[in-house]
């Protein structure tokens, strides 16, 4: 098998961090012709976007996919609880982040450029992305991890996004995402710990600031 990524996406970091958690020996891949639009990676995946999974010869889209995929594939070690009420309370942490908290934080890479940025659209984002991270303060297990005391798809979905969240954020003269928010310090600390985790976070770190050189 292999996975279409680049270490920068969040949304390709979020499968990196399943593959490394269960220990898949899965190729880590370029995009082909080093391009999302590529006519040879259109070919595979008609969306355009990273990650895309090659299981032996079926393409899988969409990282959320992939991950349930993954877990389907190689229940063990788990990624997902056993019960239906556990696996319920996982995905409404994933549908979260994909649906409500992800998107005005993607709304601001745009925006990065001071000389360019149009404020009421930052001011905007900001505000929605404030409401978002109270509601996860909110839904945050007191207990570790993002659903309770084990790592879980959550965590994988989570991480990444927060750390776009902990490095932007300053550069648009915002709150801290986790100021004001125990839960969330907490979590950000811990989940750093895991080693799936801290590999994949490197890796975007290495992405950053590769692009921040560009
Ligand atoms: N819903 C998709 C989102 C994937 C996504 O938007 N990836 C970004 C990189 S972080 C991308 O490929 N963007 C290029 C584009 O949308 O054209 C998923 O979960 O995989």
């Amino acid at each position: 098998m292999k996975l279409y990524n680049m270490n920068l996406s969040n949304f390709a970091t979020k499968s990196r961090i399943a593959i490394y958690d269960k220990g898949l020996n899965i190729e880590i891949a370029a995009i082909p012709g080093n391009n999302l639009k590529s006519p040879e990676y259109l070919k595979l995946n008609p969306l355009g976007k990273t990650p895309a999974l090659d299981a032996d010869g079926m393409i899988i889209a969409e990282s959320e996919i992939i991950n349930e995929y993954l877990e389907d594939k190689f229940p063990s070690p788990p990624l997902l609880p056993k019960t239906a009420e556990g696996r319920a309370r996982v995905r409404s942490f994933t549908r979260f982040h994909d649906l409500y908290l992800e998107p005005p934080l993607r709304a601001l890479f745009g925006q990065l450029n001071p000389k360019s940025r149009d404020e009421k659209a930052v001011n905007e984002r900001l505000t929605e992305f404030n409401q978002r991270l109270d509601q996860l303060e909110a839904m945050l297990s007191p207990n570790g991890f993002a659903a309770g005391a084990e790592f879980t798809l959550a965590d994988c979905a989570l991480a990444p996004t927060m750390f776009f969240a902990t490095n932007m954020l300053p550069g648009f003269g915002a709150k801290p995402a986790l100021e004001g928010r125990p839960k969330l310090e907490a979590w950000w600390a811990h989940v750093q710990t895991r080693l799936s985790v801290k590999k994949a976070l490197a890796e975007m770190g290495e992405g950053l600031a590769a692009m921040m050189k560009r």
